[in-house]
């Protein structure tokens, strides 16, 4: 596994060579090749060939030696970043809890992971020990001047340590990170496309909260917005609409493989009718849902083969400490198990 930071670009710098190209049409939002509009008019970033070229040994290493199953799973949000010396951005709320958590009950559960993620959001294994609420110094101490690990928090993080030592050793973990919505779909494309030859062996689980808004390239300021932009005391910024790509995944990118979405919602009356429509749109094989305000402790699996599913935890079970990944991932591969079997019939 090649911890994200010590790979040879960033994706939260801002791509040198890009400049602002005129020649280029400017994007019509929704219309019916939006998908393939989007990568005729957008750049691909420069470092995706380094990111092929890992995917490839990796895919193939559990193709020809583990046969393991593999689950893509994509984690926090995307930034759209108004110019492209990239000074502001648009961002949303996820920090990569459900990706990085449901990461590590797929690998428990044996499958390899391709976790694409946000770059500096949540990992699996370290996520128990980052950010501001779990700050890993607090779970060390200072003995004869030397610093150790805090007896009273050893025992959990040995058990954290020797999972994620198993994922390493047996090169289960691929991580891949992205920034911007627009490095977000071209890395999920060649991820999907990579993935074909695993056919049905091989699950999606698209969990980032990925924007529905960006600006298009040949919109985009090279340089910082100056404040005498403003007029009238108001910037106003035209947002486009991400084309929906889930269709062009299921389609087209990929072969025979279970794609699982998340619907997010933050009014529950309107929740499981929004999942039911993706399922119609899109025809994939499962929704999840949930609610900004109860997503820790209730989702719903919608499909249209099973009645709705809702998956709980009881609040004495959060206050024990339980994850409701724990319940969501074996649920999930008892669909993906039923997925390969339809699919051998
Ligand atoms: O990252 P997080 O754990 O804070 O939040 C997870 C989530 C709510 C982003 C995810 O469960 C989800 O619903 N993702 C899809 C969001 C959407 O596009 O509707």
């Amino acid at each position: 596994m090649t911890p994200a930071h010590q790979k040879n670009f960033h994706t939260s710098n801002p791509e040198e060579a890009t400049a602002i190209n005129r020649e280029i049409p400017e994007f019509a939002a929704a219309q019916i090749s939006d998908e393939d509009k989007y990568f005729a008019n957008h750049k691909p970033p420069s470092y995706l060939p380094e990111i092929k070229e890992e995917l490839d040994k990796f895919i193939k290493y559990h193709l020809e030696n583990t046969g393991k199953r593999i689950a893509l799973v994509t984690s926090g949000g995307t930034t759209v970043p108004l110019e492209n010396n990239t000074v502001r951005f648009i961002d949303n709320f996820s920090a990569g809890t459900r990706g990085a958590t449901s990461a590590e009950y797929f690998l428990e559960n044996g499958y390899a992971v391709i976790f694409l993620h946000r770059e500096f959001s949540l990992l699996p294994y370290s996520r128990h020990y980052s950010h501001s609420t779990n700050c890993f110094l607090d779970y060390m101490t200072e003995v004869n001047g030397k610093i150790e690990i805090d007896p009273k928090y050893s025992e959990q993080m040995l058990h954290v340590y020797r999972k994620y030592h198993e994922a390493q050793d047996s090169n289960s973990l691929l991580l891949i990170p992205y920034t911007t919505v627009n490095q977000y779909l071209y890395t999920l494309k060649l991820i999907s496309e990579e993935l074909k030859p695993c056919t049905n062996k091989a699950l999606f689980y698209l969990a980032a909260a990925v924007s529905d808004f960006f600006i298009p390239q040949s919109r985009m300021p090279q340089h910082k917005i100056q404040s005498s932009a403003a007029t009238d005391g108001e910037l106003v910024i035209r947002l486009a609409q991400v084309p929906k790509f889930l269709s062009r995944l299921v389609e087209n990118w990929s072969s025979g493989a279970m794609i699982i979405s998340f619907k997010l919602e933050t009014d529950s009356s309107i929740l499981i009718k929004k999942a039911k429509s993706a399922l119609e749109r899109y025809h994939h094989q499962l929704v999840i849902g949930n609610l900004l305000q109860t997503r820790k402790k209730e989702v719903v699996f919608v499909d249209l083969e099973h009645d709705d599913h809702w998956v709980r935890l009881t609040d004495e079970e959060v206050a024990n400490g339980k994850e409701i990944e724990s319940e969501m991932i074996p649920a999930v591969i008892t669909l993906h198990n039923e997925w390969i079997k339809k699919s051998l019939a």
